[in-house]
């Protein structure tokens, strides 16, 4: 049955993965965007579709947990092309600041355009007349032009996740001007931050040449695209329940006595990528120790990495390089059951996460670069009894609103050092005051709250407006 609201994301809110018993199964995924969409979802009558990961090309659409759900098949070749090449290999490293070195091949391209246009066609098939499309992320910039093409019915938002880069970095893409395009095809593009949106219609208006009046922008048909900031947040409320209940708090004192009851516990929780900074912050956490601050028996640093592309070159390099580093500092600096660093390569339930979160005293948040970093919030929320402090980089989205954390540049270690150090020496009075101001922030703009304001922009007759205030 067509559907009046289509979310289209490169990935489902589960995994293709093989059970117990050798029969193929889902199982829901980690990852920002899942958490996000979840809730929308569940009010709307909406269908998602999706990539499920995985190489099978018969799958039907299918309910999961009361979602609507529309598998897209795949080739092995396309998932290199369009995923592990173009979006992870190009865009993912391009638009974080050249963290690391994007890789432009023009093979790669062809496959994002073949991908994109699978997906902007399932889309047209599960639309009725005039619905509502809301299409996610620097895997699918292209979508929302080819929906446009084929359905000029349709109601078109675009969201993008990650950061939107100022022009200078953009510029780099060969297939820059093809991009903008393909996000124009949209009639609301949301970003994290201003900042991003102002990258975006500054791009616009040189590349491109249409006319823009703030966040707006004029084209030659009469049509125009808003460009707007829509910070990303959490079930804030969910997460709270869950840290709050009789399970994590056992959790958590198991978690405390099997760290070996030390002072304070620092946790870092980060898909393990080279944008998060998790090697620089480890070895602050270790100088620290050496420099003779504190003791093994002091402090713990929990490290959970999840695994996340394993099969992309620099990923492999990352995980090998922080390992390596983990070894030497345990090496040198640990004691017989008393590691500085407790790594885990793994990921965990929600429910886990939510204890974990609950155990730490230092909550440890260093990206490069991060469109907003959700692992923040989701700490703030956890802290119900507003103790705990949050060391976070200024390069994270989400620094513009948690404001009252220990703000770190990741570049700088003797500056996290210090940060670290005053987050585990500071007095309860001085991190309550700060948690208590984060915790406010994060309760008002919720994740229900982002959609809402998203969803809101895009059906209302916004169109009108633009046309009165057109300069
Ligand atoms: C992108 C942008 C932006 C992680 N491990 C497990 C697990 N997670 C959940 C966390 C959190 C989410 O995954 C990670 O979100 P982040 O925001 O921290 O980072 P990215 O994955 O890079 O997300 C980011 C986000 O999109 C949303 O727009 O904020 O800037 O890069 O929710 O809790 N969840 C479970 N087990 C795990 O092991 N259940």
């Amino acid at each position: 049955m067509p559907s009046d609201l289509v979310i289209v994301a490169n990935r489902l809110p589960v995994d293709r993965v093989t059970l117990a018993d050798g029969k193929p199964g889902w199982r829901r995924s980690p990852g920002g965007l899942v958490t996000a969409i979840e809730p929308v979802m569940r009010t709307g009558n909406g269908v998602w579709i999706g990539w499920p990961g995985g190489n099978d090309t018969d799958l039907e659409p299918f309910e999961d947990d009361g979602m609507q759900l529309v598998p897209i098949s795949l080739t092995p070749e396309q998932v290199q092309g369009f995923y592990e090449g173009f979006s992870n290999g190009t865009l993912w490293p391009l638009y974080h600041d050249v963290v690391a070195k994007p890789a432009f091949h023009r093979e790669w391209w062809e496959y994002y355009v073949e991908v994109n246009r699978i997906f902007a066609e399932k889309a047209v098939e599960h639309a009725a007349e005039g619905a509502t499309v809301w299409v996610h992320d620097y895997q699918l910039q292209l979508v929302p032009q080819m929906l446009r093409e084929l359905r000029p019915d349709l109601r078109i938002g675009f969201y993008l996740h990650i950061p939107f880069p100022p022009q200078e970095l953009f510029q780099q893409l060969p297939w820059r001007r093809q991009i903008l395009e393909g996000l124009l095809g949209a009639d609301l593009v949301g970003f994290q931050l201003s900042g991003g949106a102002a990258n975006f219609v500054r791009l616009v208006r040189h590349r491109v040449g249409h006319k823009t009046h703030r966040d707006t922008i004029y084209l030659p048909d009469g049509r125009t695209v808003r460009a707007k900031a829509f910070p990303i947040s959490i079930d804030a409320a969910g997460f709270e329940k869950l840290a709050t209940s009789t399970a994590a708090a056992t959790r958590s004192s198991d978690i405390r006595e099997a760290l070996g009851n030390p002072r304070k516990i620092f946790l870092g929780i980060d898909r393990l990528d080279y944008t998060k900074g998790i090697y620089a912050r480890l070895r602050a956490f270790s100088e620290l120790i050496k420099d003779g601050h504190f003791d093994v028996e002091d402090a713990v640093f929990v490290q959970v990495a999840v695994p996340s592309r394993e099969r992309v070159e620099q990923y492999k390099v990352l995980r090998d390089e922080i390992e390596r580093l983990v070894g030497r500092i345990n090496g040198d600096l640990g004691r017989i059951g008393r590691p500085a660093i407790s790594y885990l390569h793994s990921s965990y339930p929600r429910e886990e996460m939510a204890a974990l979160y609950r155990t730490a005293d230092i909550m440890v948040v260093t990206p490069y670069r991060d469109g907003m970093n959700l692992v923040a919030k989701e700490y703030v929320a956890c802290r119900y009894d507003d103790t705990g402090a949050l060391v976070l980089s200024e390069f994270a989205g989400a620094a513009e609103e948690l404001r009252q954390a220990w703000l770190v540049n990741p570049y700088d270690i003797n500056g996290m050092k210090s940060a670290l150090l005053e987050a585990y020496q500071a007095d309860e009075k001085e991190t309550q005051r700060r948690m208590r101001a984060m915790r406010k922030q994060v309760r008002q703009h919720d994740v229900q709250a982002w959609a809402r304001s998203f969803m809101t922009e895009l059906t209302d007759g916004e169109h009108e407006h633009d046309k009165k205030t057109r300069p």
